[in-house]
């Protein structure tokens, strides 16, 4: 805990851009929760493993701009380390252990909506958003 002008920061550090959060995911049986997370950059998103894994976070390459991909992509550089995941962009590793914990820091990308899913479970209906707000 910090002190700052005799005002106890307990939940946050300053940015550049002010303070920044850390916003929690619990991935818990084939669920994101919650489903729909809205940050600024410079946020870190804490992916933390629940029940039903492994599970990950991909985002959907789909809607994206080339910039925005290299953006996201740049924010997850740790990639797949268990031999039975693919090495693919826009992917953290596979989430094993209960409490396994991945982190992003959400860059700097055009205020807008941004899907993710866990590849396991994608036709689940395991599915999040990102909305990054100015
Ligand atoms: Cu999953």
């Amino acid at each position: 805990m910090k002190t700052l002008l005799g005002i106890s920061i307990v939940a946050g550090a300053w940015g550049a851009g002010g303070l920044v959060e850390r916003k929690e995911v619990l991935l818990n049986n084939n669920r994101f929760m919650p489903s729909i997370i809205t940050a600024r950059a410079g946020d870190t998103l804490a992916f933390v493993n629940g029940r039903g894994g492994p599970h990950n976070v991909q985002f959907a390459d789909d809607s994206l701009t080339d910039a925005a991909h290299r953006l996201l992509d740049a924010a997850m550089p740790e990639r797949p380390k268990q031999p039975w995941s693919r090495d693919v962009p826009l992917a953290s590793p596979l989430l094993v252990l209960d409490g396994d914990t991945y982190k992003v820091v959400v860059p700097q990308l055009p205020p807008g909506r941004y899907r993710f899913f866990c590849t396991p479970h994608l036709n689940g209906g395991m599915r999040g958003e990102l909305v990054v707000v100015p």
